[in-house]
């Protein structure tokens, strides 16, 4: 596996640090579920970035630019957080809307916390968030942007982020599957179950385009139980066998997130997954995210 490539990294001066996490502090203390209110997330953002606007704007460029080119993702080093996340939802309220499923403690809220004992057993052994995913695939359509920051990292060094883009996907599919399975993963669609919060149902799309991935095969699975639909066997087992190249390319990235770092990525261009945990819920490992619908 790939370490995280250099280039999409940004260094964030301490000056600049500094001035951002004192005017959050600066504002008060607001709950988890006030965040909800995008007018909220907004005036934050103003009043953030209004301790220095050059040299906020220029980050935010700097996230832009890095997120627009493979692997689509960016990884922020150097800043500050407060506890009351009002760094976090100014920097992430720059590329657009903080959006979450109905608020419901502990998991869901409109700033995710994400902790070993909260996370998603999977039927088919260990947990979901360790497959390689992309997040929402059960709304239509799928959030635009990630982004999550390391509070703690697990102690023993688990919880490695991965991360795979759409293009190191479309050339291993076409490389060990041939470009016949490239085009039907391109063509035939598959149903994807939609959230009951969303009022559930049923939604039918591709795995790939020329530039877009959507994986999540247990949301898919409860499509087919939910609805009865069938595949045909020929497009089954190009899912298997896609699942297959994509747990073993060598092109996954891999690394350890460690605290104060934030990381965004593409949640159309790329999948990502995190690995196992060993001591699952007595690890202190905390991750902070949030979901962002952009315009663009
Ligand atoms: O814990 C992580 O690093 C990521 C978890 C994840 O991907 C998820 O909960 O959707
Ligand atoms: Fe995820």
């Amino acid at each position: 596996m790939m370490p995280f490539p250099e280039n999409s990294t940004i260094d964030v001066s301490d000056t600049l640090a500094r001035d951002l996490l004192r005017a959050a502090e600066s504002l008060p203390k607001y709950d988890n579920r006030e965040f909800y209110s995008t007018e909220l997330q907004a005036s934050v953002l103003d009043h953030v970035r209004a301790a220095t606007p050059d040299g906020f704007d220029e980050l935010i460029r700097k996230i832009h630019d890095r997120i627009a080119q493979p692997p689509y993702c960016a990884l922020i080093r150097g800043l500050g957080f407060d506890p009351g996340n009002k760094v976090f939802v100014a920097v992430n309220r720059a590329f657009g809307e903080l959006v979450a499923r109905p608020y419901e403690k502990p998991r869901a809220q409109l700033v995710h916390y994400i902790q070993p004992s909260t996370d998603i057993m999977s039927s088919r052994g260990g947990h979901e968030s360790e497959r390689l995913h992309t997040d929402t695939a059960d709304w239509e359509p799928p959030v635009e942007l990630i982004s999550m920051v390391c509070v703690r990292a697990d102690p023993a060094g688990g919880g490695r982020s991965r991360i795979l883009d759409v293009d190191s996907i479309r050339s291993e599919v076409h490389e060990q599957l041939g470009s016949a399975t490239l085009q039907q993963l391109e063509s035939e669609m598959v149903p994807w179950q939609l959230a009951t919060y969303w009022g559930g149902g049923v939604q039918w799309r591709t795995i790939l385009t020329t530039s877009s991935v959507c994986w999540r095969r247990y949301t898919i699975d409860a499509a087919l139980d939910s609805t009865g639909a069938k595949l045909s066997d020929e497009m089954l087992r190009s899912l298997e066998r896609f699942e297959n190249v994509i747990s073993t390319t060598p092109r996954t990235l891999d690394f350890l997130m460690r605290e104060g770092e934030l990381l965004f990525s593409d949640n159309r261009r790329t999948i990502h997954a995190r690995t196992p945990i060993a001591a699952g819920p007595a690890s202190d490992r905390l991750m902070i995210r949030s979901w962002i619908r952009t315009t663009d």
